[in-house]
C-alpha cells in the first residue's frame, strides 16, 4: 500500500513540475500587437496630427537615448515627416511630427519596436490627410479674407503656454514670424533658453470654445529658424496665411522638445506689424540690418571732419 501510495506521488510531483515548467515558458505568441494607433491605420484626416501615437498589447522595452524602438513617418512626397527620436511610454510610443510642408495625400507609417521580453516586432500603415474632408457636410466652413503684403508676428514662448500638460518651467524662447501673403512663405526666427533637443516647432489652431489647443498642425515651422538672425521661410497653404493673419490670437506656436515632446514651451502668436508693398519691415529695420557697415561709416565720417577742420595728427 504504501509503496503504490509513493508511486502516485512520484507521478503526480513529476506531471506538476513538467506543467510548471511547460507553464513558464513563454508562448510563441507572446510578440506585441499593435491595438490602437493615433491617427487611425486607414483613417482618413482633416489635418495632418502633432505626433503619431501607437498603442501595442505589452509594454514596450523603454531604452531612452537608443533607437530600439522606432517610427518613421513619410509624407505623399515619401519626404520624412517624423523626428528622430520616438518617445516610450508603457505599452506606447509616439513620433513628433516635423513635415518639411503639410500636404494632403498618403502618410506612411512604419514602426519597429521591442517589447519588455526582448521580441522585435515590425509593422506598418497607412492614413490620408485630406483638408476638403466634411466639407460637404458641415455646410459652408469660414473663410478669411485674402492678404497682401506681408505681416510681422511675434510670441513669448514658456511653460505656461502648454495649456494641456505640463511645460519646461525654465525654458523660454522668443519667436518672430513674418507671413508672405504674395508668395505664401511662413517664415521664423526664434531665440531659445534652457531648451534643448528640440524636435518640431508648430502652429496649432486654438478650439476657441474650450480654449485648448488643437492637436493638428497648421503651420510647421523649420527647426533652421531656432537661433538664427535671419527669417528662415517656408513654402506653406495660403489659406492658413490668411486665417492666422485674420485672429493670430487664435494660434498657438508650440516647441517640443526631447524631454518635453508634448510640448516645452508655448505662446500665442501677436500682431506687430503690416505690410502691403510687399516687402518685409520699415525702413529703419532696413537701416538697422545694415549696422554691421555701422564702424566704416563712422571711419569715414571721422576721416572727412579730420580733413576738413586740418587737425594734424600728432605723433607720439
Ligand atoms: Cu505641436
Amino acid at each position: 500500500m504504501r509503496t503504490k501510495n509513493g508511486f502516485w506521488l512520484r507521478t503526480l510531483s513529476f506531471l506538476f513540475l513538467i506543467f510548471c515548467t511547460v507553464g513558464t515558458i513563454p508562448p510563441a505568441s507572446a510578440h506585441a500587437i499593435l491595438i490602437k494607433s493615433e491617427p487611425v491605420a486607414g483613417s482618413t484626416i482633416k489635418a495632418l496630427p502633432e505626433m503619431v501615437t501607437l498603442t501595442f498589447d505589452t509594454p514596450l522595452l523603454n531604452a531612452p537615448g537608443t533607437k530600439v524602438n522606432s517610427i518613421v513617418v513619410t509624407d505623399p512626397m515619401r519626404m520624412k515627416a517624423s523626428t528622430a527620436n520616438s518617445v516610450v511610454s508603457g505599452a506606447s510610443i509616439s513620433n513628433v511630427l516635423n513635415p518639411p510642408m503639410l500636404m494632403d495625400g498618403i502618410y506612411h507609417v512604419s514602426f519597429r519596436i521591442v517589447s519588455n521580453d526582448g521580441h522585435p516586432v515590425t509593422g506598418d500603415f497607412i492614413f490620408h490627410v485630406d483638408h476638403n474632408l466634411n466639407e460637404a457636410s458641415t455646410g459652408p466652413t469660414t473663410t478669411a479674407a485674402p492678404h497682401s503684403g506681408s505681416m510681422i508676428l511675434s510670441s513669448d514662448l514658456t511653460g505656461e503656454g502648454i495649456t494641456d500638460e505640463i511645460g519646461s518651467d525654465s525654458g523660454y524662447a522668443i519667436g518672430k514670424f513674418l507671413a508672405k501673403f504674395d508668395t505664401s512663405e511662413f517664415c521664423a526666427k526664434i531665440r531659445t533658453r534652457n531648451l534643448n533637443n528640440v524636435l518640431a516647432i508648430h502652429i496649432h489652431p486654438t478650439n476657441t470654445n474650450t480654449l485648448t489647443v488643437k492637436d493638428e498642425i497648421l503651420l510647421p515651422v523649420d527647426l533652421d529658424a531656432i537661433n538664427s538672425s535671419d527669417y528662415v521661410c517656408k513654402k506653406v497653404d495660403g489659406k492658413s496665411l490668411d486665417f492666422v493673419a485674420q485672429q493670430p490670437g487664435n494660434y498657438v506656436v508650440m516647441l517640443h522638445t526631447e524631454d518635453f515632446p508634448k510640448g516645452a514651451v508655448g505662446g500665442v502668436l501677436v500682431f506687430e506689424q503690416k505690410q502691403d508693398d510687399g516687402h518685409s519691415g520699415t525702413p529703419l529695420a532696413t537701416l538697422f540690418r545694415l549696422w554691421p557697415l555701422a564702424p566704416l561709416v563712422a571711419l569715414g565720417l571721422l576721416v572727412a571732419l579730420l580733413r576738413s577742420k586740418r587737425i594734424p595728427c600728432r605723433r607720439a
